[in-house]
């Protein structure tokens, strides 16, 4: 079995070395909020959970067994029935899992990936409405696996009267989408509704989600349950509304709100997708985030992952651990002390002490620094250390006056190597992608790419390959201010 992360690969110079030379060479939480800006038991949940704190997301990977596929509501831009392997939207697997087949992945993840941290159940349907599926696989789970954090993601509709069973269970992290606090918005949302033993149409549906939705949030934060509220951002329904949204969940104790783009397609058969509704672009996202600054905790790093993903955020390696993948079922599986994790996590500790003490030296040296946005390349670690031609998503840092800080990300369709050469006609996508970019940051780029950039007003920087992102940004920085200074 594929071992998910090669930590080798993630850490030092010594990868580097060995790192093909083929390729494209030929020519404060969710937020940024860390250690010092939470309290400390607030900071114990999060610091390891890779959704709930941006920087455990540089090395903490969390799975999800698709154990739960019934749903209580339609949501316009969900089609369940869709399947694609190479798709990454919520409410898409592979494959259905009974509680005990996900109890036995999660158990073969955890003894092959040690950056394990969080298992949590997203779907496909609803995991509040499939409560005793939900709860069983968590049962087996947290006997076998006590240091696996648990992790739930719902609609709200079933919530309010399953908290104290949440609580009870150690379920200390619980995700709920709500997208609107008005019927009136909503209604454009849901179609309809499941609820007390009937179907709900129109604003009555959305009226008593909204209420569910606000009463569960309520619950769970009263009884210290960190809640992390998803809204999908869709243009010209709920975009404007989000501040609403933001302030009203704020109110209720929401720990974290994460504002996700619509996912929108035709060929996925959602109603959204076949109405021609569209996504927001990056910049749009941007500009709503830029507006919640100062309500609840923003997340910033949301890849919008599958119902069965496995791995680090900004990877998913769930086809590595399908069924058929996993062994004899009829075999006990072996025992897992928790060893390997909890080396792993030592090994973490001292890595971001280390790292955080390097990033404030290095940020003394631009202090200066007029605003910019710099696109990292990273395949996690903290670390400068993807090939650009491999980079299927850039990390973007804002450096500004003596800081640097996470601002979001830049997904591609595709990444721009293609094992030999490059993909020229890509170029105009990745381009569109780095827009409003002025440095990109990567472990190696090839000529052909670089000059690209160059001519679209991009520099590139890969003289710091392996280096931790602010101390490589710093540098750069420092490198370009020096060549400006020479030039004038
Ligand atoms: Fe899964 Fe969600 Fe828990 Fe994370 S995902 S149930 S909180 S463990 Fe994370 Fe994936 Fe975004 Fe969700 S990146 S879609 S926010
Ligand atoms: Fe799909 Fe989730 Fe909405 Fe149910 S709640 S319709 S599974 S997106």
């Amino acid at each position: 079995m594929a071992q998910v992360i090669p930590l080798d690969s993630l850490l030092t110079g010594k990868a580097a070395a060995a790192a093909p030379k083929g390729g494209c060479t030929a020519s404060t939480c969710g937020s940024a909020a860390g250690a010092a800006s939470l309290p400390p038991d607030v900071w114990a949940k999060v610091k390891d959970h890779p959704c709930y704190s941006e920087e455990a997301h540089h090395y903490f990977a969390r799975m999800h067994v698709a154990v739960a596929p019934a749903c209580n509501i339609q949501c316009n831009y969900c089609n369940r029935k869709f399947d694609c392997a190479n798709e990454s939207r919520p409410g898409v697997v592979s494959e259905r899992l009974t509680p005990e087949e996900g109890a036995r992945k999660v158990l073969a993840v955890a003894a092959s990936v040690p950056q394990l941290s969080v298992l949590g159940i997203a779907g496909p349907g609803d995991a509040c409405y499939d409560w005793v599926r939900t709860r069983a696989t968590f049962a087996l789970v947290a006997r076998r696996l006590p240091d696996i954090r648990l992790c739930l993601s719902t609609n709200g509709l079933a919530l309010p009267e399953l908290v104290d069973e949440i609580v009870d269970m150690n379920i200390d992290h619980v995700t709920v989408t709500i997208n609107m606090v008005d019927p009136e918005v909503g209604e454009r949302i849901y179609p309809w509704i499941y609820h007390d033993h009937r179907r709900w149409t129109g604003r009555d549906a959305s009226r008593i989600l909204h209420e569910r939705q606000m009463e569960g949030l309520e619950r769970l934060t009263a009884r210290g349950v960190l809640v992390k509220v998803n809204s999908v951002m869709i243009p010209g329904i709920n975009d404007a509304h989000l501040v609403e949204v933001n302030r009203q969940v704020t109110a209720r104790g929401a720990f974290l709100h994460n504002i996700m783009p619509l996912i929108s397609d035709p060929a996925h058969g959602t109603a959204f997708g076949l109405a021609g509704q569209r996504g927001p672009t990056a910049r749009e996202l941007a500009a709503v985030q830029d507006r919640l600054e100062g309500g609840a905790k923003l997340m910033r790093h949301c890849r919008q992952c599958r119902a069965d993903a496995v791995g680090l955020l900004g990877e998913d390696r769930g086809q590595d651990f399908t069924l058929d993948r996993l062994g004899d079922p009829a075999l006990e599986p072996a025992a897992d002390d928790g060893a390997a994790r909890a080396e792993y996590r030592a090994w973490v500790a001292a890595e971001r002490a280390d790292r955080a003490a390097a990033a404030a030296v290095a940020v003394t040296a631009i202090a200066d620094a007029p605003a910019l946005l710099v696109a990292v390349a990273t395949k996690g670690g903290g670390r400068v250390n993807q090939h650009f031609g491999h980079a299927r998503e850039f990390q973007i840092f804002e450096a500004r006056g003596g800081r640097i800080a996470f601002a979001g990300l830049r997904r591609l369709d595709d990444a721009y190597c293609k094992g030999g050469w490059g993909d020229e006609d890509g170029l105009e996508g990745l381009l569109a992608a780095l827009d409003g970019i002025a440095l990109v940051l990567c472990a190696r780029i090839g000529d052909c790419p670089r000059q690209r950039l160059a001519e679209a007003g991009i520099e590139v920087n890969d003289a710091h390959a392996y280096d931790y992102i602010e101390t490589a940004i710093a540098a750069a920085l420092t490198g370009r201010a020096q060549a400006a200074a020479v030039t004038a």
